[in-house]
């Protein structure tokens, strides 16, 4: 069977995202999805993203596949993406969606100057809600000692419905990302695995970060690392409420506000559509 897709990315994370809404199922299977996002036998990218009907008066629902096939609970950068598909789709009739989650209904906005504001929510830091063995469940991990790959490395854990463990870093760049990212992954600790995020304070305002995916390895940007960064930031009083985060792809605007949301501002970009075989 050949489906049709289009091609997105945020800031470089990049998406294959597929119209849905005609079925309550993902039309393509985990499986489908780890062919169609390899970058030498398919189509190529960090993740499949399916825009499904709405449940409980959302407008779509999105389920995302990894490029391993795992399912996460969320994702940033694809929901910029996928609002502005959905926009697409729909013929830009409105500019605010309610879009389901795995992690809980997410809001992204089109903003007027063509990017994308979205309402990720509230994060959450009890260690029973990363989930992380790290702390008594009821605890929340903020700049505690991890073991990894031989060395001792103080960690903050955020879940912005998925897993994120937090390093503060002197120099981003110098991080052998490819060698630790997966034994931070698979850490015993993280029951869910995790994502691994290093970040280097530039200015109270603007960090710098580095990511390895739990299920899609080294990327190019985060979203939902991105807010996790910030809120790891302020918790260890390290930056402002308002912060640029510089990814290896771009820049993020993100803001812990007021009412404890997290408000993430950035690009998505479509790049090509076409069809590909899901067999
Ligand atoms: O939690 C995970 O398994 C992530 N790999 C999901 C994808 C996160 C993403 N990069 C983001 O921008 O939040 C898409």
């Amino acid at each position: 069977m050949t489906i049709e897709f289009v091609k997105y990315h945020g800031l470089g994370n990049d998406f294959i995202l597929v119209d849905n809404r005609h079925g309550s199922e993902p039309c393509i299977t985990p499986e489908q999805a780890v062919k169609w996002c390899d970058r030498h036998f398919g189509v190529g990218a960090d993740g499949v993203i399916l825009a499904l009907p709405g449940q409980d008066g959302t407008d779509y629902t999105m389920r995302i596949f990894n490029s391993d096939g795992s399912e996460p609970e969320m994702c940033g950068n694809g929901i910029r993406c996928m609002a502005k598909f959905v926009a697409n789709l729909d013929g830009y009739t409105q500019t605010v969606y309610r879009i389901h989650t795995l992690a809980g209904v997410i809001t992204p906005e089109l903003t007027a100057d063509g990017q994308v504001r979205v309402d990720m929510g509230l994060p959450r830091l009890l260690a029973a809600d990363i989930p992380t063995t790290l702390a008594a469940p009821d605890q929340k991990v903020i700049n505690q000692p991890l073991e990894v790959a031989g060395q001792s490395w103080s960690v903050t854990c955020v879940s912005m419905g998925n897993p994120h463990c937090i390093t503060f870093v002197e120099d981003a760049a110098a991080i052998p990302l490819e060698a630790i990212g997966p034994q931070f992954e698979h850490h015993a600790v993280f029951p869910q695995r995790t994502n691994a995020e290093f970040i280097q304070v530039v200015r109270a305002n603007y960090l710098k970060m580095r990511v390895w995916e739990r299920g899609a390895g080294i990327t190019l940007a985060c979203g939902t690392g991105a807010c996790a960064a910030l809120v790891a930031g302020v918790l260890n009083d390290l930056c402002e409420r308002r912060a640029t985060v510089e990814l290896p792809g771009g820049c993020l605007e993100i803001e812990w506000a007021d009412d404890q949301r997290l408000y993430m501002t950035g690009p998505a970009t479509q790049v090509f559509g076409g069809a590909a075989e899901a067999i």
